[in-house]
Protein backbone atom coordinates (compact mmCIF):
# COMPACT_ATOMS: atom_id res chain seq x y z
CA UNK A 1 0.00 0.00 0.00
CA UNK A 2 1.28 3.37 -1.34
CA UNK A 3 0.57 6.23 0.99
CA UNK A 4 2.57 9.14 0.48
CA UNK A 5 2.50 10.50 -3.55
CA UNK A 6 3.33 13.69 -4.74
CA UNK A 7 0.68 15.22 -7.51
CA UNK A 8 0.73 18.11 -9.72
CA UNK A 9 -2.33 20.39 -9.57
CA UNK A 10 -3.95 22.74 -11.71
CA UNK A 11 -6.77 24.81 -12.05
CA UNK A 12 -8.96 25.31 -15.23
CA UNK A 13 -7.89 28.33 -17.31
CA UNK A 14 -10.54 31.03 -17.48
CA UNK A 15 -12.61 31.47 -21.12
CA UNK A 16 -11.06 34.03 -22.98
CA UNK A 17 -13.34 37.32 -22.90
CA UNK A 18 -15.69 37.96 -26.67
CA UNK A 19 -14.92 40.93 -28.63
CA UNK A 20 -17.61 42.16 -31.17
CA UNK A 21 -19.61 44.47 -32.12
CA UNK A 22 -23.22 44.85 -32.76
CA UNK A 23 -24.18 46.78 -35.94
CA UNK A 24 -27.54 48.59 -35.63
CA UNK A 25 -29.66 50.09 -38.69
CA UNK A 26 -28.65 53.44 -37.51
CA UNK A 27 -24.79 52.41 -38.34
CA UNK A 28 -24.17 53.08 -34.56
CA UNK A 29 -22.20 49.95 -33.33
CA UNK A 30 -22.34 48.40 -29.95
CA UNK A 31 -20.30 46.18 -28.10
CA UNK A 32 -21.63 42.77 -27.16
CA UNK A 33 -18.94 40.45 -26.86
CA UNK A 34 -19.33 38.33 -22.99
CA UNK A 35 -17.39 37.41 -20.79
CA UNK A 36 -15.43 34.03 -20.52
CA UNK A 37 -16.56 31.25 -18.18
CA UNK A 38 -14.29 30.69 -15.18
CA UNK A 39 -12.12 27.72 -15.07
CA UNK A 40 -13.21 25.19 -12.76
CA UNK A 41 -11.15 24.29 -9.28
CA UNK A 42 -9.39 20.84 -8.19
CA UNK A 43 -11.09 20.06 -5.11
CA UNK A 44 -10.12 17.55 -2.71
CA UNK A 45 -12.82 15.76 -1.03
CA UNK A 46 -12.74 12.89 1.76
CA UNK A 47 -15.05 9.86 1.08
CA UNK A 48 -15.08 6.46 2.62
CA UNK A 49 -15.48 5.07 -1.00
CA UNK A 50 -12.16 6.64 -2.56
CA UNK A 51 -9.86 4.49 -3.73
CA UNK A 52 -6.41 4.28 -2.11
CA UNK A 53 -3.47 6.74 -3.35
CA UNK A 54 -1.90 4.34 -5.62
CA UNK A 55 -4.87 4.41 -7.81
CA UNK A 56 -4.43 8.43 -7.86
CA UNK A 57 -0.61 8.17 -8.38
CA UNK A 58 -1.62 6.88 -11.97
CA UNK A 59 -2.87 10.16 -12.64
CA UNK A 60 0.39 12.35 -11.29
CA UNK A 61 -1.01 15.48 -13.33
CA UNK A 62 -4.84 16.87 -12.53
CA UNK A 63 -6.38 19.27 -14.20
CA UNK A 64 -9.88 20.92 -13.88
CA UNK A 65 -11.23 21.96 -17.24
CA UNK A 66 -11.07 25.68 -18.52
CA UNK A 67 -13.74 27.87 -18.51
CA UNK A 68 -15.39 28.24 -22.52
CA UNK A 69 -14.58 31.31 -24.25
CA UNK A 70 -17.13 34.22 -24.02
CA UNK A 71 -19.54 34.85 -27.35
CA UNK A 72 -20.92 37.56 -29.02
CA UNK A 73 -24.73 38.76 -28.08
CA UNK A 74 -23.99 39.32 -24.62
CA UNK A 75 -23.39 35.01 -24.18
CA UNK A 76 -21.62 34.44 -21.31
CA UNK A 77 -18.88 31.17 -22.04
CA UNK A 78 -19.82 28.34 -19.37
CA UNK A 79 -18.15 27.89 -16.43
CA UNK A 80 -15.16 24.71 -16.37
CA UNK A 81 -16.32 21.69 -14.21
CA UNK A 82 -14.79 21.46 -10.88
CA UNK A 83 -12.82 18.53 -10.82
CA UNK A 84 -13.51 16.28 -7.67
CA UNK A 85 -10.62 14.11 -6.42
CA UNK A 86 -11.18 11.66 -3.92
CA UNK A 87 -9.43 10.74 -0.86
CA UNK A 88 -9.19 8.63 2.28
CA UNK A 89 -10.50 9.22 5.48
CA UNK A 90 -7.58 10.07 7.05
CA UNK A 91 -5.73 12.28 4.31
CA UNK A 92 -3.17 15.07 4.35
CA UNK A 93 -2.24 17.58 1.90
CA UNK A 94 0.71 19.76 2.43
CA UNK A 95 2.29 21.97 -0.69
CA UNK A 96 5.75 21.09 -1.08
CA UNK A 97 7.28 24.25 -2.36
CA UNK A 98 6.75 25.84 0.79
CA UNK A 99 6.03 22.62 2.82
CA UNK A 100 3.15 24.25 4.45
CA UNK A 101 -0.22 22.00 5.36
CA UNK A 102 -3.09 22.59 3.39
CA UNK A 103 -5.18 20.29 4.92
CA UNK A 104 -6.15 17.27 7.27
CA UNK A 105 -9.36 15.43 5.57
CA UNK A 106 -10.50 13.77 8.48
CA UNK A 107 -14.08 13.42 7.72
CA UNK A 108 -16.96 12.23 5.30
CA UNK A 109 -17.74 14.78 2.83
CA UNK A 110 -15.04 17.05 3.99
CA UNK A 111 -13.46 19.39 1.17
CA UNK A 112 -10.87 21.88 0.21
CA UNK A 113 -10.39 23.92 -3.06
CA UNK A 114 -6.73 22.99 -3.47
CA UNK A 115 -5.96 24.76 -7.13
CA UNK A 116 -8.23 27.49 -7.91
CA UNK A 117 -9.61 27.85 -11.56
CA UNK A 118 -8.84 31.21 -13.51
CA UNK A 119 -11.15 34.07 -13.30
CA UNK A 120 -12.72 34.39 -17.57
CA UNK A 121 -11.82 37.17 -19.15
CA UNK A 122 -14.25 40.32 -19.84
CA UNK A 123 -15.73 40.69 -22.86
CA UNK A 124 -16.36 44.22 -24.17
CA UNK A 125 -19.90 44.50 -23.31
CA UNK A 126 -20.30 47.88 -22.03
CA UNK A 127 -17.54 49.20 -23.33
CA UNK A 128 -14.76 47.17 -21.14
CA UNK A 129 -11.61 46.08 -22.79
CA UNK A 130 -11.72 42.42 -23.45
CA UNK A 131 -9.29 40.39 -22.26
CA UNK A 132 -8.06 36.63 -21.83
CA UNK A 133 -8.98 34.35 -19.12
CA UNK A 134 -6.20 34.07 -16.33
CA UNK A 135 -4.27 31.09 -16.09
CA UNK A 136 -5.52 28.66 -12.91
CA UNK A 137 -3.99 28.20 -9.93
CA UNK A 138 -0.69 25.30 -10.00
CA UNK A 139 0.40 23.18 -7.07
CA UNK A 140 2.90 20.46 -6.37
CA UNK A 141 0.76 18.69 -3.95
CA UNK A 142 2.16 16.25 -1.44
CA UNK A 143 -0.70 14.04 -0.26
CA UNK A 144 -0.19 11.38 2.93
CA UNK A 145 -2.48 9.13 4.24
CA UNK A 146 -2.38 7.72 7.55
CA UNK A 147 -5.03 5.38 9.01
CA UNK A 148 -7.71 6.62 11.30
CA UNK A 149 -7.77 4.17 14.34
CA UNK A 150 -8.64 4.93 17.73
CA UNK A 151 -6.00 1.92 19.49
CA UNK A 152 -3.10 1.08 17.66
CA UNK A 153 -0.78 -2.11 18.56
CA UNK A 154 2.78 -1.38 18.63
CA UNK A 155 4.98 -4.61 19.78
CA UNK A 156 7.45 -7.27 19.23
CA UNK A 157 7.33 -10.03 17.27
CA UNK A 158 5.04 -12.52 18.30
CA UNK A 159 3.95 -11.08 21.17
CA UNK A 160 0.18 -11.44 19.87
CA UNK A 161 -0.96 -8.38 18.41
CA UNK A 162 -2.66 -10.18 15.85
CA UNK A 163 -4.07 -12.53 17.86
CA UNK A 164 -5.26 -9.98 20.09
CA UNK A 165 -6.97 -8.14 16.87
CA UNK A 166 -8.45 -11.45 15.65
CA UNK A 167 -10.26 -11.84 19.06
CA UNK A 168 -11.72 -8.22 19.40
CA UNK A 169 -12.53 -8.01 15.94
CA UNK A 170 -12.44 -10.89 13.81
CA UNK A 171 -10.45 -8.96 11.23
CA UNK A 172 -8.76 -11.52 8.96
CA UNK A 173 -4.96 -11.84 9.87
CA UNK A 174 -2.90 -13.75 7.31
CA UNK A 175 0.03 -15.98 8.38
CA UNK A 176 -0.15 -15.99 11.99
CA UNK A 177 2.33 -18.32 13.28
CA UNK A 178 5.53 -16.55 11.40
CA UNK A 179 6.95 -13.97 14.00
CA UNK A 180 7.21 -11.12 10.94
CA UNK A 181 3.91 -12.08 9.15
CA UNK A 182 2.29 -8.95 9.22
CA UNK A 183 3.38 -6.32 7.08
CA UNK A 184 1.13 -4.01 6.25
CA UNK A 185 -1.43 -2.07 9.11
CA UNK A 186 -4.27 -4.26 9.63
CA UNK A 187 -7.53 -2.59 10.79
CA UNK A 188 -10.15 -4.31 12.85
CA UNK A 189 -13.31 -2.77 13.95
CA UNK A 190 -14.03 -3.81 17.92
CA UNK A 191 -18.07 -3.18 18.49
CA UNK A 192 -19.72 -2.81 21.85
CA UNK A 193 -22.93 -1.58 23.68
CA UNK A 194 -24.96 -2.70 20.37
CA UNK A 195 -24.07 0.49 18.50
CA UNK A 196 -20.99 1.70 19.33
CA UNK A 197 -17.20 1.04 17.65
CA UNK A 198 -13.60 1.15 18.12
CA UNK A 199 -11.01 1.38 15.38
CA UNK A 200 -8.27 -0.87 16.39
CA UNK A 201 -5.13 -0.88 14.06
CA UNK A 202 -2.26 -3.64 14.35
CA UNK A 203 1.02 -2.36 13.01
CA UNK A 204 3.86 -4.76 11.79
CA UNK A 205 6.36 -5.64 14.64
CA UNK A 206 9.40 -3.44 16.14
CA UNK A 207 12.40 -5.17 17.28
CA UNK A 208 15.90 -3.86 18.48
CA UNK A 209 16.98 -3.27 14.96
CA UNK A 210 13.80 -1.78 12.76
CA UNK A 211 15.57 1.09 12.76
CA UNK A 212 18.79 0.45 11.49
CA UNK A 213 16.98 -0.28 8.39
CA UNK A 214 16.54 -4.21 8.84
CA UNK A 215 13.38 -5.62 7.87
CA UNK A 216 10.50 -2.95 6.91
CA UNK A 217 12.02 -0.37 8.44
CA UNK A 218 9.86 2.43 11.10
CA UNK A 219 8.14 4.32 8.72
CA UNK A 220 4.16 3.09 9.22
CA UNK A 221 4.89 4.61 12.47
CA UNK A 222 3.90 7.80 10.97
CA UNK A 223 0.50 6.30 10.91
CA UNK A 224 0.48 6.95 15.01
CA UNK A 225 0.16 10.73 14.78
CA UNK A 226 -3.46 10.95 15.25
CA UNK A 227 -4.03 7.59 17.66
CA UNK A 228 -6.07 8.09 20.91
CA UNK A 229 -4.22 5.12 22.54
CA UNK A 230 -1.38 3.37 22.08
CA UNK A 231 -0.75 -0.34 23.11
CA UNK A 232 2.69 -1.33 23.90
CA UNK A 233 2.47 -5.00 23.69
CA UNK A 234 5.08 -7.58 24.76
CA UNK A 235 4.77 -11.23 25.87
CA UNK A 236 5.80 -13.63 28.86
CA UNK A 237 8.38 -15.76 26.60
CA UNK A 238 10.84 -13.28 26.18
CA UNK A 239 12.07 -14.33 22.71
CA UNK A 240 12.81 -11.20 21.44
CA UNK A 241 13.83 -9.03 24.82
CA UNK A 242 15.84 -9.92 27.75
CA UNK A 243 13.10 -9.32 30.26
CA UNK A 244 10.23 -6.78 30.51
CA UNK A 245 11.61 -3.80 31.22
CA UNK A 246 14.02 -4.25 27.99
CA UNK A 247 11.80 -4.80 25.91
CA UNK A 248 9.42 -1.85 27.01
CA UNK A 249 12.68 0.28 26.68
CA UNK A 250 12.97 -1.04 23.04
CA UNK A 251 9.41 -0.47 21.74
CA UNK A 252 9.21 3.65 23.07
CA UNK A 253 12.77 4.39 22.64
CA UNK A 254 11.69 3.58 18.83
CA UNK A 255 8.33 5.41 18.66
CA UNK A 256 9.14 7.83 20.45
CA UNK A 257 13.04 8.38 18.16
CA UNK A 258 10.70 7.96 15.51
CA UNK A 259 8.51 11.05 16.72
CA UNK A 260 8.86 13.16 20.15
CA UNK A 261 5.16 14.36 19.77
CA UNK A 262 3.94 11.12 19.97
CA UNK A 263 4.53 11.41 23.74
CA UNK A 264 1.73 13.47 23.95
CA UNK A 265 -0.49 10.31 22.70
CA UNK A 266 -1.66 8.29 26.15
CA UNK A 267 -0.38 5.05 26.01
CA UNK A 268 -0.59 1.04 27.72
CA UNK A 269 1.38 -1.68 28.09
CA UNK A 270 0.20 -4.75 27.44
CA UNK A 271 2.28 -7.94 28.48
CA UNK A 272 0.48 -11.07 26.91
CA UNK A 273 0.98 -15.23 26.96
CA UNK A 274 0.31 -15.02 31.22
CA UNK A 275 -0.70 -18.59 30.54
CA UNK A 276 2.81 -19.25 29.72
CA UNK A 277 5.28 -17.01 31.61
CA UNK A 278 8.66 -18.84 33.17
CA UNK A 279 7.89 -16.43 36.17
CA UNK A 280 5.10 -14.29 36.64
CA UNK A 281 5.80 -12.93 40.04
CA UNK A 282 9.04 -11.14 38.05
CA UNK A 283 6.98 -9.92 35.33
CA UNK A 284 4.70 -8.60 37.67
CA UNK A 285 7.57 -6.94 39.81
CA UNK A 286 9.31 -5.34 36.51
CA UNK A 287 6.05 -3.71 35.38
CA UNK A 288 5.04 -2.30 38.76
CA UNK A 289 8.56 -0.95 38.72
CA UNK A 290 8.02 0.93 35.35
CA UNK A 291 5.57 2.86 37.10
CA UNK A 292 3.95 2.48 33.88
CA UNK A 293 0.00 1.44 33.36
CA UNK A 294 -0.02 -1.91 32.36
CA UNK A 295 -2.03 -5.13 31.59
CA UNK A 296 -1.50 -8.84 31.98
CA UNK A 297 -3.34 -10.91 29.40
CA UNK A 298 -3.56 -14.01 27.68
CA UNK A 299 -5.11 -14.10 24.45
CA UNK A 300 -5.23 -17.76 24.52
CA UNK A 301 -7.15 -18.08 27.89
CA UNK A 302 -8.99 -14.69 27.79
CA UNK A 303 -7.59 -14.20 31.15
CA UNK A 304 -7.45 -9.97 31.99
CA UNK A 305 -8.81 -9.11 28.33
CA UNK A 306 -11.48 -7.92 29.70
CA UNK A 307 -10.40 -5.96 31.85
CA UNK A 308 -8.09 -4.08 28.83
CA UNK A 309 -11.18 -3.61 27.02
CA UNK A 310 -13.06 -1.60 29.94
CA UNK A 311 -9.94 0.61 30.48
CA UNK A 312 -9.99 1.12 26.48
CA UNK A 313 -13.74 1.56 25.93
CA UNK A 314 -13.48 4.33 29.03
CA UNK A 315 -10.44 5.99 27.41
CA UNK A 316 -11.63 6.15 23.90
CA UNK A 317 -14.94 7.72 25.40
CA UNK A 318 -13.36 10.33 27.39
CA UNK A 319 -11.35 11.41 24.35
CA UNK A 320 -14.56 11.68 22.02
CA UNK A 321 -16.15 14.11 24.95
CA UNK A 322 -12.61 16.77 24.68
N1 LIG B 1 0.60 -19.30 24.90
C1 LIG B 1 0.07 -18.27 24.26
N2 LIG B 1 0.35 -18.09 22.94
C2 LIG B 1 -0.19 -17.01 22.31
C3 LIG B 1 -1.05 -16.11 22.99
N3 LIG B 1 -1.42 -15.14 22.11
C4 LIG B 1 -0.83 -15.45 20.94
N4 LIG B 1 -0.09 -16.57 21.05
C5 LIG B 1 0.70 -17.23 19.99
O1 LIG B 1 1.84 -16.45 19.72
C6 LIG B 1 2.24 -16.55 18.34
C7 LIG B 1 2.38 -15.17 17.70
O2 LIG B 1 1.13 -14.51 17.70
P1 LIG B 1 0.77 -13.33 16.71
O3 LIG B 1 -0.58 -12.89 17.11
O4 LIG B 1 1.00 -13.71 15.30
O5 LIG B 1 1.87 -12.25 17.14
P2 LIG B 1 2.23 -10.83 16.45
O6 LIG B 1 3.50 -11.04 15.71
O7 LIG B 1 2.42 -9.90 17.59
O8 LIG B 1 1.09 -10.45 15.57
C8 LIG B 1 1.14 -17.38 17.70
O9 LIG B 1 1.61 -18.71 17.60
C9 LIG B 1 -0.02 -17.32 18.66
O10 LIG B 1 -0.84 -18.44 18.60
C10 LIG B 1 -1.33 -16.35 24.40
O11 LIG B 1 -2.04 -15.62 25.08
N5 LIG B 1 -0.73 -17.42 24.95
MG1 LIG C 1 1.03 -9.75 13.58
Amino acid sequence: MLDKIHLTVQGGRGGKGCESLYHRKDHKTIPNGADGGDGGSVIFRASHNAPGLDRLKLKQHLTAESGDQGGSENKRGRKGEDLIVLVPLGTSLYNRDNHLAIRDLCNEGEEVVVARGGRGGSGNIGDKVATSGEEGEHLEVEVEFRIMADVFLVGLPSSGKSSLLHHLTRAHVEGKDYPFATRTPVIGVYPYDDYKQILICELPSLYQGSTQGRGLGTDFLRHLARAKLIVFMLDTTMKYAANTREGLETLQKIVYEHDDALRQIPSVVVVNKSDSAKDLGEVREELQASGQLHFLISVKTGEGVESLMNFVKERIESDHHV
